[in-house]
């Protein structure tokens, strides 16, 4: 049933290599996919293959694009069959190691989606349709990184991403909400002389003195939009493993240190002095203790989200369910390597009442099927950056289009 499947080395958003795959069925169907990269990544994500050659300071992906052509091509050629999970239980044992280390997670995604698009297209239905079936399509509340710290940019300011999340009715209200609330941000910047350059996710990324006044400066972009926290509200990335070393804290622009529970003080102290709905990665991917305090404090006021902590890996929610760490899960396909394995985990979150947050990686594309998926597994939540460059946009000018299509 599939008769070809390519792989090709594109650039992503930060103009490093990444893996694209087109497939290609017996009926002519045809589909590209391409994996997105993070950079502040999990340790415990599945294995992001790259040449570590000369070409682009190592950053490569010859050798996936090699064994989509040489390896998985000429196996998935011989299958007979569209069912996605099958061919994606192929592309897990063609790869037999844990943490896709030989083919690469990077390949195996690229592949899977593209399968996925393809098969879509043979059944003439949009993909949040074949994903989704016809029960169940949501439209998600847009959680739009308006200012970016941390790993994705080049300020003073260690949180990772100080989110807006609009609450004002359909998906195209909040995405105009978050857009005027971003352009009344750059205005108060601007004016308060601060430069209005962007990070990796297009937000803004000048200096401050802390996150007390990132905070303050948003609440004013919305004030001045014409808008107020009460249907506006904050969402924060903390991002909290890029600082964990030795059982402590390091925050390397601030150079603060701290121990778990006086990270979880002050993050608590946050919540409760503004309207912040949501934190992820409060605390370090093997900080489990530290989860587990904050879940005890914090899980029944807001959303603690785990990236780093679950990295969208069935059996890492699985332990994270039973020892009670966190109560929402942040969805990356690329953190496991297969839409099947993805659609698995969030069927698994919500069984258990944590609520599943589809997101794009800090390095993207114009690829938008995490668009698609949001709607079709009825996800409350996307994230995707700011309203602002295409390689976030994108995703959100899909969902404009899914919106008014269903
Ligand atoms: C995150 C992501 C996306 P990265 O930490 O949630 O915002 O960043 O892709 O760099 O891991
Ligand atoms: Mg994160």
């Amino acid at each position: 049933m599939i008769t070809d499947v390519k792989g090709f080395e594109v650039l992503d958003s930060r103009g490093n290599p990444t893996v694209a795959a087109e497939v290609t069925l017996f009926d002519g169907c045809r589909a590209v996919a391409i994996a997105p990269s993070g950079a502040s990544t999990g340790k415990f994500e599945a294995h992001e293959l790259r040449d570590g050659d000369k070409r682009f300071n190592g950053k490569g992906v010859l050798k996936a694009v090699d064994n989509i052509n040489t390896v998985i091509a000429p196996v998935l050629k011989t299958l007979g069959t569209l069912n996605q999970k099958v061919i994606d239980r192929e592309l897990i044992k063609l790869d037999g190691t844990e943490n896709k280390n030989r083919l690469g997670a990077n390949a195996m995604l690229a592949v899977s989606m593209a399968v996925a698009r393809a098969t879509a297209r043979h059944y003439r239905v949009p993909l949040y349709r074949y994903l989704g079936g016809i029960s169940n399509l949501k439209m998600p509340r847009p959680m739009m990184n308006i200012l970016n710290g941390g790993a994705h940019a080049a300020n003073s300011i260690d949180i990772q991403e100080f989110m807006i999340v609009p609450d004002l009715g359909s998906f195209s209200e909040n995405l105009r909400a978050g857009a005027e609330v971003y352009h009344a941000l750059g205005t108060v910047l601007k004016t308060a002389g601060k430069s209005t350059g962007v990070g990796d996710e297009g937000g803004f990324s000048p200096d401050f003195s802390d996150d007390r006044e990132v905070i303050e400066y948003i609440i004013k972009g919305i004030s001045t939009a014409g808008y107020s926290t009460d249907n506006i509200k904050i969402a924060l990335d903390v991002a909290s493993s890029e600082w964990y070393k030795d059982g402590q804290y390091r925050l390397p622009k601030s150079k603060d240190n701290m121990t778990s529970s006086e990270l979880c003080e002050k993050i608590s102290a946050l919540v409760r002095d503004y309207p912040i709905i949501s934190v992820e990665d409060g605390m370090a991917e093997d900080d489990y203790t530290g989860w587990k305090n904050m879940t005890e404090k914090l899980g029944g006021r807001c959303m603690l989200v785990g990236d780093d902590l679950f990295v969208t890996n069935p059996k890492r929610l699985e332990k994270g369910i039973k020892e009670g760490l966190g109560n929402s899960i942040l969805i990356k396909l690329n953190q496991i390597g297969t839409l099947s394995e993805t659609l698995k985990v969030i069927a698994m979150a919500k069984q258990s009442g944590y609520t599943p947050i589809i997101s794009h990686r800090s390095g993207e594309s114009e690829d938008t099927f995490i668009a698609d998926l949001a709607v079709a597994v009825s996800a409350d939540y996307i994230k995707s950056g700011a309203p602002c460059r295409t390689d976030r946009t994108a995703k959100y000018n899909r969902l404009l289009k899914i919106e008014a299509e269903i």
